[in-house]
């Protein structure tokens, strides 16, 4: 009895983390919750399944489902995200006190932590976290004296009883939905898409090619169009561009989804970020109220996704706060990268033209049109003079002509008149714009320093056991 159907019970079973609505007739729609059996999963971003609550079969983005029974499955538990993540997360207006998530330790194997927002009168609303570690037969504890065969009894048990914490924990804190890298899964091996499949509803701003418009996409999925303007570069340069910009893919850069290449103007379809440019947004009310912890917060984000492009040897060119993107959470992607190196404009790339960059160049870049990761650490440095004084120009009231001339004499722009420009964030300014290229740090040290600042790693958390 039974044995007919073995290979079909074997098979793994996934649960959706998140609503999920089919675009096309080869997807499927499912719930959170939902149970679904893997038919195929040998594709990157897509597998086969049979929804096991519609019975329908299709695709679905696997980034929305977990493997039954792992914890990966749980509400509260996050995987892969920084303690200023889970401060992000946590923190956001809707979430009340009490909101908590579990998440790996950045440190050591096999440990969790525990982040749980608080409120008090002195501190306002802030997050506390504890560490969760395990004994040697496998149990979990925060306090020595309570220990759990697993974390969701941990969790249960911290639910009703605050056992030492200072709030019980009461709501796990709402998940973002992963962003899908195409737009369909029809998409996952081309990106022209026909451009009547667009509706261009609203003008956003003009960029550096073009007009830049928020629209949807058929099904309605929300993106970014950028339109390039004629003559703007060549077809074929750009079509290898996008080539491999679709194929680099990292949260803290700006999804490419398709482009419409077949007439004029060419559009790009981008993932839509709805805070716009960074540049916009530290000039916006909620820009000016960011705290210094956010800025670094900011920072980090950027230097993450200049490293990935540092291992992939890409160069942007063009790195500077308005080509930075703010979506939901204060999540920051870098925009634009590879555009630069197909742009034919010469006003935008040729070193005496009206729109090139001048103030966010390095030295090597003015003088010899250099352009390599080096520079583009330089430009970083820039970008951060801009983050930490909210969006100034740099070298306020220089011309291009002077900064380019004083620049070169070894002028650099001064450390900002606020105290919470620490010294250590301007000197890492200053050693992005050494003259020497080699002597500039890599964006994995940025990556790492800005991740790591002004957190004191045992400092941080509450210790029950003291
Ligand atoms: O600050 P903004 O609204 O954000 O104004 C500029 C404008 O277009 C010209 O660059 C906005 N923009 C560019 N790309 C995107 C995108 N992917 N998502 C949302 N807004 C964008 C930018």
């Amino acid at each position: 009895m039974g044995c007919c159907c073995s290979v079909n019970e074997r098979s793994k079973i996934v649960i959706g983390l998140f609503d999920y609505k089919a675009q096309e007739t080869i997807d499927i729609s499912f719930k959170k919750g939902d149970r679904m059996q893997v038919i195929d999963e040998s594709e990157l971003d897509w597998w086969r399944v049979k929804n096991l609550e519609t019975k329908a079969r299709g695709l679905i983005p696997k980034n929305y489902v977990a493997e039954e029974g792992t914890i990966y499955c749980e509400d509260w538990f996050f995987d892969n995200i920084s303690r200023k993540e889970a401060e992000n997360l946590l923190l956001a207006r809707e979430n009340t006190k009490g909101t908590f998530l579990i998440r790996p330790s950045e440190q050591f194997n096999n440990r969790f932590s525990l982040s749980v927002k608080d409120f008090d009168r002195s501190r306002g609303y802030h997050v506390k976290h504890y560490k969760i570690k395990p004994k040697e037969n496998g149990h979990y504890y925060i306090a020595s004296t309570q220990t759990f065969p697993d974390l969701a009894s941990l969790v249960a048990a911290y639910s009703r009883n605050t056992m030492g914490l200072t709030h019980i924990l009461r709501n796990p804190c709402p998940k973002i939905p992963p962003i899908l890298y195409d737009l369909s899964p029809s998409m996952r091996d081309g990106w022209e898409i026909d451009r009547n499949e667009i509706r261009l509803v609203k003008k956003l701003g003009e960029g550096n090619f073009g007009e830049v418009y928020y629209g949807k996409w058929k099904n309605g999925t929300e993106v970014a169009i950028k339109t390039l303007r004629q003559g703007t570069m060549s077809t074929q340069a750009f079509l290898q561009e996008a080539a491999i910009m679709k194929k680099f893919r990292h949260n803290r850069l700006v999804a490419l989804y398709a482009v419409c290449s077949k007439e004029e103007p060419i559009y790009i379809v981008q993932e839509y970020m709805c805070k716009g440019s960074l540049l916009d947004f530290l000039h916006s009310s909620d820009g000016r109220r960011l705290r210094n912890e956010e800025l670094v917060y900011i920072a980090a984000q950027v230097a993450s996704g200049m490293d990935y492009l540092e291992k992939k040897q890409l160069v942007h060119r063009d790195l500077a706060a308005r080509n930075v993107l703010v979506g939901r959470n204060l999540i920051a992607k870098v925009s634009d990268f590879g555009l630069a190196r197909v742009i034919n404009d010469e006003a935008y790339f040729a070193t005496q033209g009206s729109r090139f960059p001048y103030k966010w160049t390095s030295v090597e870049g003015i003088m010899y049109g250099r352009f390599t990761i080096k520079s583009d650490v330089w430009s970083y440095g820039i970008l951060l003079m801009e983050l930490f004084t909210y969006g100034r120009v740099p070298y306020p009231g220089m011309s291009n002509d002077e900064v380019a001339e004083k620049v070169e004499r070894g002028y650099r722009m001064p450390r900002p008149n606020r105290p919470e420009v620490a010294l250590e964030i301007y000197e890492i300014m200053l050693q992005c714009w050494n003259a020497q290229e080699e002597r500039r740090p890599t964006f994995e040290y940025l990556k790492h320093f800005f991740k790591n600042y002004g957190v004191a790693s045992e400092m941080q958390y509450r210790d029950l056991d003291e």
